[in-house]
């Protein structure tokens, strides 16, 4: 278990080791899992070490408590716009600590499960929808609370956003700034379930467990294939697809894939 220590000696992020996959946890409960500096350094680190893990073939993001995520702590924004003669730049707070870290879970090459175990705001929203699966408790909800204190939608939010939701919900959820519950944002298709609040944590530990199984050299490619397919023409992205395929045909897991299928068993995947 990983330790980033706070002021008050707590860990502000745990990664936790399952066996195939990891589990990482925002652990700042008494500020609804808002994200501090201290936490963004420790998100990057633990990001680096499940990337640089060989035996991580899956990764569950949650948080600690009765929140997922409340975003930007306010709580360090007032504390630096006091201590300066201009208001902070957030765009350098965006480019130097969100958007590495919304990358980093978009281009982790694993599957990345979210377990919404409760409100997500600001950019805790939209760190929730840049994973691969979105996993809610009925009790949670969704706030694009960046309207209600005169910001812009950030952390990847104007571009997940509308493609998962749709434009006018999406506009509807950015200018209004209203709770949308985890039901309705499933009905939506914003996120891919929701669960009863007793269950989220076994259904998504469940999922995260049986994508740790899985092809994890073609899920790593999926990913870059949905990424790149944002910007890319049909040709480009057909021409992507076969240079993908091409690796992902040379791969272990392809050869094991088809034996099985020819043997008529379950196939054992290795993730290469
Ligand atoms: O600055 C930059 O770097 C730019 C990037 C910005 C990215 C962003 O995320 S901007 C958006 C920031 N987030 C928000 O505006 C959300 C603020 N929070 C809320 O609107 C509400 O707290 C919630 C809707 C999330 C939850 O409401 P509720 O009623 O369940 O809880 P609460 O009573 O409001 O909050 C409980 C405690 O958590 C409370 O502290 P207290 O009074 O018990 O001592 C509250 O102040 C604290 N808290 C909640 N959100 C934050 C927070 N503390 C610091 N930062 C927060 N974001």
């Amino acid at each position: 278990m990983k330790t980033e220590t706070s002021e008050a000696d707590a860990p502000v992020v745990l990664l936790e080791k399952r066996d195939g996959w990891r589990k990482l946890i925002l652990n700042r409960p008494g500020r609804l899992n808002s994200v501090n500096a201290e936490m963004h350094s420790a998100l990057s680190r633990a990001l680096a070490e499940v990337r640089a893990d060989a035996a991580a073939r899956a990764l569950l993001l949650t948080g600690a408590g009765r929140a997922f995520c409340a975003g930007q702590d306010l709580g360090e924004r007032a504390v630096s716009a006091a201590g300066a003669s201009a208001a902070p730049d957030l765009g350098e707070s965006l480019r130097t600590r969100y958007n590495p870290l919304i990358l980093a879970i978009a281009e982790l090459p694993l599957p990345v499960v979210c377990a919404v175990n409760g409100v997500a705001a600001g950019a805790g929203a939209n760190l929730a929808l840049a994973c691969d699966f979105v996993l809610a408790a009925r009790s949670a909800k969704f706030i694009q609370a960046f309207c209600n204190i005169g910001l812009v939608p950030d952390s990847g939010g104007t571009w997940f956003l509308p493609r998962l939701a749709g434009s006018a919900r999406a506009r509807a959820m950015m200018m209004l700034g209203e709770a949308v519950p985890a039901e309705t944002a499933a009905e939506w298709g914003m996120i891919f379930e929701c669960a009863a609040d007793g269950e989220l944590s076994a259904k998504a530990e469940a999922l995260a467990e049986r994508l740790s199984r899985g092809p994890t050299l073609a899920y790593g490619m999926m990913k870059r294939a949905w990424l790149a397919g944002a910007t890319n023409s049909l040709s480009e992205q057909l021409a992507l697809e076969a240079n993908l395929q091409s690796r992902a045909g040379a791969g272990a897991d392809y050869a094991e894939g088809v034996a099985a299928f020819r043997e008529k068993r379950k196939a054992v995947f290795r993730g290469e």
